[in-house]
């Protein structure tokens, strides 16, 4: 049985045999055009990330609400560095930001913070503030809110064929034991489920370089409305049109 979204509002997401069926378990975005929002406005590009930052926050709360079990977030890329000096440095003090005012609720709601990317490639102060609400939120069970900060997937991919080779090299792993879970366990993604639904607004209609081994089956939502004007309506739609869907994973529905 199928319920309408607000249902699941009203009920929370609790009964695992009806309602959260149809929900997709893990929810991707790429949080894009922040930077247009602002020029439409007049306004600098830093003012977008503020705003994008505000409907983080919001889209948080829906997704915790609706009981998704997994939220990633495309906050930074491993392309973002070629943007000007100046604003790469705003970027890079967001995650402190936003923790010093988010991780105490965060906490309180059961949250569980990782962060998947080169951390390496951080400057240090980033390093440590994502490091310390990853450590503080370790234990908790409830929503998984996974930040793709430095991420690139092909970056990704080598760093797991890099292990991989390794192992093998070693005698701790057989070339033939290689599977298709080898390589997922190898991702940064390894304790997480595939997303199930990608959300990229602002008309922008790539991947770019965001998870690309594990949006292989993933349902993909695209839109024009840009990242800091998404709202409750615009999560509820894109979930709604993953309901709609058959997901056959290439097979023939019986
Ligand atoms: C960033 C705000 C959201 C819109 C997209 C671009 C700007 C939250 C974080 C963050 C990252 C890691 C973490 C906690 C918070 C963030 C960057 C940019 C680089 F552990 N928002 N946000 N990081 N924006």
């Amino acid at each position: 049985m199928r319920l309408p979204l607000r249902d699941y509002f009203r009920k929370k997401n609790t009964d695992k045999s009806t309602a959260s069926d149809q929900l997709p378990r893990h929810i991707a975005i790429v949080m894009d055009g922040n930077g247009r929002w602002a020029k439409q406005r007049g306004l600098p590009r830093t003012a977008g990330h503020h705003a994008g930052m505000v409907a983080l926050r919001r889209t948080i709360r829906y997704a915790d609400e609706l009981g998704i079990q997994v939220l990633t977030v495309y906050a930074f890329s491993t392309e973002n560095w070629k943007r000007p000096r100046l604003e790469v440095d705003f970027l890079m003090r967001l995650p402190s930001e936003f923790l010093k005012t988010d991780l105490a609720e965060l906490k309180e709601k059961n949250v569980r913070v990782t962060v998947i990317g080169d951390r390496e490639g951080l400057p240090h102060h980033t390093r440590d503030s994502v490091h310390k609400a990853e450590q503080e939120t370790a234990g908790n069970t409830g929503m998984v809110l996974n930040f793709a900060l430095n991420y690139g997937s092909r970056a990704e991919l080598l760093h797991a064929i890099r292990n991989i080779v390794e192992k093998v090299s070693s005698g701790s792993l057989d070339s033939g034991d290689i599977d298709e879970t080898t390589i997922s366990n190898h991702l940064f993604t390894a304790s997480l489920p595939d997303p199930d639904l990608l959300i990229r607004p602002s008309g922008e209609y790539r991947l770019s370089n965001f998870l690309l081994w594990q949006l292989a089956y993933a349902e993909l939502w695209f839109s024009d409305v840009y990242w800091p004007d998404f709202d409750k309506v615009h999560l509820l739609e894109a979930i709604e049109a993953y309901q709609r869907r058959d997901r056959r994973y290439g097979g023939i529905k019986l």
